[in-house]
Parts: structure tokens; C-alpha cells; sequence
């Protein structure tokens, strides 16, 4: 999602470590090349002035962090400013004292309102809400059959209101009656897009608003349109009022720009990112390690978050508390495997971790839906000894193995290789979780 300006950044980063002692000429070369790779990416000029001057003014009257060389120092000064400016900890939604919370949503033709409304409900109820979908978009005959549709793929309840034609505040005001009626505790209202911001589109979302007290108006914009996308969104707030912002389509080739200007524009918060067309892509927006992905140290808080979703709790805990005795076996290995393949595709997760330490090798791995199978084959036919205890694995039981599984002895070793490098891996993934989890900050490998 923000490949290019990533790639860019760490040139510059690169550039500066390269230097032995920092001037004040290198500094402003940096920052010069920091400037066009914002611009570049799409960012608000303003807020790419505003963002060079503040890291400008701490670079060049930095007081000394004696634990940290100067190249490093600057790239602490960017990390701590672009976390600011994307306000800091991560988004929450506000949910009403009084269920049903209201969540409207807002935007224009096309943005992804609807198909947004079915991933947020989705979100919810995989974060212990029980949420109900409502469409009020009267206007386009199959609007509100679509919501229905999608409302049954993700198996969501949906307030579909009486048949033939309705208005909008009328089917509104029946879906929370059918919220409270039935204990769900958010309702998700999908609105109609118009092409432009005009006068009859304001007037129907005020009323939507006043009638509804929703605890959210998130704004849903296309991130691909970029600026165009901060524009409307700053319009919408000022004849509005919203409380925050949810960008699509950031999986395309958006640069990035439009999630970066959002907050520091239109004062408001971006509360999530929808990154696909299936109904579990999107995500909550976490500045901090959207910053720390920017900067190239990757995403395993997201990685970790992802897998406690998808992976059994229970498990998990199981498998983290073998980890940090050193009972993982071989069969755990095989569990974690297919685990991971639950997960999505490799190239996704792996594009998560850090570049770094541990990690690199894994990229190399780089293991192949194929080869997967075929390590689950392996380990198959190992005995329950075997697996638990990989030190007895010799020459003839790896010959025996290989035979067993249709593999060759080189795959065999491979694996076994490839065993060792897991048990390492995920020793360092679980030490991170345990540090986060103590609230201990890690520095990003930027810096170190
Ligand atoms: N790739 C990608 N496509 C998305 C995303 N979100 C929505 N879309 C696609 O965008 C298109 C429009 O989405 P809708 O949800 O119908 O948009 P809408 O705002 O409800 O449109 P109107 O009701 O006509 O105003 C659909 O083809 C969606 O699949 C996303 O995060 N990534
Ligand atoms: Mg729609």
C-alpha cells in the first residue's frame, strides 16, 4: 500500500547512514529527498510542508541521544512525526451508552459504502458485537438487494424493511426499532452515494443524523482518487460534521497520499482501511505500525492480530506456551503450517515481516503452496517420537521417511532445516508479542 514511498524512504535513510558524520548539508539533502517523496506519494502539500519544517526545526537542534547515531536520530524524528501526524495511538470506534449504537455511513457514488457496510459488520461480530445491516439507498433499485446479498455471504442479519417503496428516515427508524427489539448492539446504515456533494444529499444525511444520534458518521471515500478523496471528506465534515474516515481500495495503486493528508486536513481521524474485495479486508488503521511498515520494519503486530483471528485462541496459547518451554515438535510444526495456510497467501503474511534478522532467511524459504503439502507428507510419515524428539532423525530413518512420504532425502533434510529455522523464528515472533504485550516500546529496526 505504500510501496513506492517505502522504497524511496529507505533510499534516503540509506543515503544518510552512509554518511560518517551528519551536516547540516547532509540533513538538508535528506530532507529535501523526504519532501519529493511525500509529494510523489501524493500527500498534501500543505501537510508535507508543515511535516518538513517540524522534522527540519527537531533534526538541526536535536539534543543528543548518546544511544543513537545521528543517521539513526533523524530517522526516529520521521517516525515519531509521522506517527503524529496520523494521530498517534490507534483508531477506536465510539460506541453509544444506550445500544443499538448507530454507525452511518457516508460518500459518493461508488466509494464502497456498501460493500464496506458488510466488512465492518463482519468486524464487529469477530470483535463480540452483534451487529444488524440496514441499506437506505431508496434510490438505485437494486441498492438495497445488493446490501441482502452481501449480508448473506458474510451471514449477517439484515433489516430489509417492507417491500415495494420506502424513505429513508422511515426504514432507518424501523431497523434501530429491530435492533433494540432483537439485542443487537450496533446497526450498520448504508447510505445512498451521489456523484457530487450536492444540497439534496446533505439535507437527507442531516436528517438521517438527526434522527439516528448515530455514534459514528464515518466518511467513505476512494483512496485511489487521492486528493480528490481528502477533498471531499474535508467538504463533507464541514457541512456535516464527521467523526472519522474509512478509505477503500488502498489494496490498488493508490500512493498512499490520501491516508496520510485524511487527519492532518480534515482534523479527523482514519478509523479503518478497506485493502480488498473480500469481506474480511479491512482493517482497523493503527499509525503507529502503518508508519513502521512505511519505514520498511514491517507489520507483525498486524501479523500476530491476524493470526489470533483466524487461529483457535486455545491453540495458540498451547503453541506459544511449547514455543517458550522448547516443546515444539515436529508435529507442532505441521500444525503451524496449516495454520498459516489459513491464513492467506505466503507472499502477504511474509510481506508483514520485517526485512530483518531471522526473517530474511525466511524469505528465502519461500514456501509454495506445493511444498507445503508435501512438508505435511513428511511429517506424516515420521513416528510420534520422531517428531517430538527431531535429534534421533539419522541417515536411515531420513532414508525411511523419505520412502514413506514419496519425497527425497534432500527434502527430507530440507525440512528438517527448515524446522530448526521455525523454532528460532518463532521464538523471536513470540518474544515480541510477550514484550507488546508488557507494553514495552520496541524501537523500529530503522534505528537500530
Ligand atoms: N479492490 C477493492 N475494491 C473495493 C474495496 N471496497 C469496495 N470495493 C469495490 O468497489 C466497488 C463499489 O463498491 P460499493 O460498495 O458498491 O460502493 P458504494 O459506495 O456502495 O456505491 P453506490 O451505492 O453506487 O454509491 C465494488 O466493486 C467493490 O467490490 C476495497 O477495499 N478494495
Ligand atoms: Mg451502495
Amino acid at each position: 500500500m505504500f510501496e513506492n514511498l517505502t522504497e524511496k524512504l529507505q533510499r534516503v535513510f540509506k543515503n544518510l547512514r552512509g554518511e560518517g558524520k551528519l551536516t547540516e548539508e547532509n540533513i538538508q539533502q535528506a530532507l529535501r529527498d523526504i519532501r519529493i517523496s511525500l509529494l510523489e506519494a501524493d500527500v498534501n502539500f500543505k501537510v508535507v510542508k508543515q511535516l518538513i519544517d517540524r522534522i527540519k526545526e527537531k533534526s538541526l537542534g536535536q539534543e543528543v541521544l548518546t544511544s543513537l547515531t545521528p543517521a539513526q536520530q533523524v530517522v526516529k524524528i520521521v517516525h515519531d512525526e509521522l506517527v503524529e501526524l496520523l494521530g498517534g495511538g490507534a483508531a477506536q470506534l465510539r460506541f453509544a451508552s444506550q445500544p443499538p449504537t448507530v454507525i452511518l455511513l457516508a460518500g459518493l457514488q461508488g466509494s464502497g459504502k456498501t460493500t464496506t457496510g458488510g466488512k465492518l459488520a463482519r468486524w464487529l461480530s469477530r470483535h463480540g458485537h452483534r451487529p444488524l445491516l440496514v441499506s437506505v439507498d431508496v434510490y438505485r433499485p437494486a441498492a438495497r438487494r445488493q446490501l441482502t446479498v452481501i449480508a448473506e455471504a458474510i451471514d449477517m442479519p439484515i433489516f430489509e424493511g417492507p417491500a415495494g417503496p420506502a424513505d429513508p428516515l422511515e426504514l432507518a427508524r424501523l431497523a434501530r426499532r429491530e435492533a433494540a427489539n432483537t439485542g443487537r448492539d450496533v446497526l450498520v446504515v448504508d447510505t445512498a452515494g451521489r456523484l457530487h456533494i450536492d444540497d439534496e444529499m446533505m439535507g437527507e444525511m442531516q436528517q438521517l443524523k438527526q434522527q439516528l444520534e448515530p455514534a459514528e458518521v464515518l466518511f467513505v471515500a476512494d483512496a485511489m482518487t487521492g486528493q480528490d478523496a481528502v477533498k471531499s471528506a474535508d467538504e463533507f465534515h464541514r457541512r456535516l460534521g464527521l467523526t472519522g474516515v474509512i478509505l477503500t481500495k488502498m489494496d490498488g495503486d493508490a500512493r498512499g497520499g490520501a491516508a496520510l493528508s485524511i487527519r492532518s486536513v480534515t482534523g479527523q481521524p482514519l478509523k479503518f482501511v478497506g485493502v480488498g474485495e473480500k469481506y474480511d479486508a479491512l482493517e482497523l488503521f493503527h499509525p503507529q505500525r502503518v508508519v513502521s511498515r512505511i519505514l520498511g520494519m514491517g507489520d507483525v503486530l498486524s501479523l500476530i492480530e491476524k493470526a489470533q483471528e483466524t487461529v483457535d485462541l486455545k491453540q495458540a496459547e498451547e503453541m506459544q506456551r511449547k514455543l517458550l518451554s522448547d516443546r515444539f515438535s515436529l508435529g507442532d510444526f505441521r500444525d503451524q503450517l496449516r495454520q498459516m495456510r489459513k491464513l492467506g497467501p505466503l507472499d502477504q503474511i511474509l510481506g508483514m515481516l520485517p526485512q530483518v534478522g531471522p526473517f530474511r532467511q525466511l524469505q528465502q524459504v519461500k514456501l509454495e503452496e506445493k511444498e507445503l503439502v508435501r512438508i505435511e507428507a513428511i511429517v506424516d510419515s515420521m513416528t510420534p517420537r520422531e517428531r517430538n524428539h527431531y535429534q534421533v532423525i539419522n541417515g536411515s530413518r531420513r532414508r525411511r521417511i523419505a520412502r514413506g512420504s514419496g519425497a527425497t532425502v534432500q527434502e527430507v533434510n530440507r525440512l528438517l532445516k527448515q524446522y530448526a529455522e521455525a523454532r528460532r523464528m518463532m521464538r523471536t515472533l513470540s518474544g515480541g508479542f510477550m514484550a507488546k504485550r508488557m507494553g514495552k516500546l520496541k524501537l523500529p529496526s530503522a534505528l537500530r
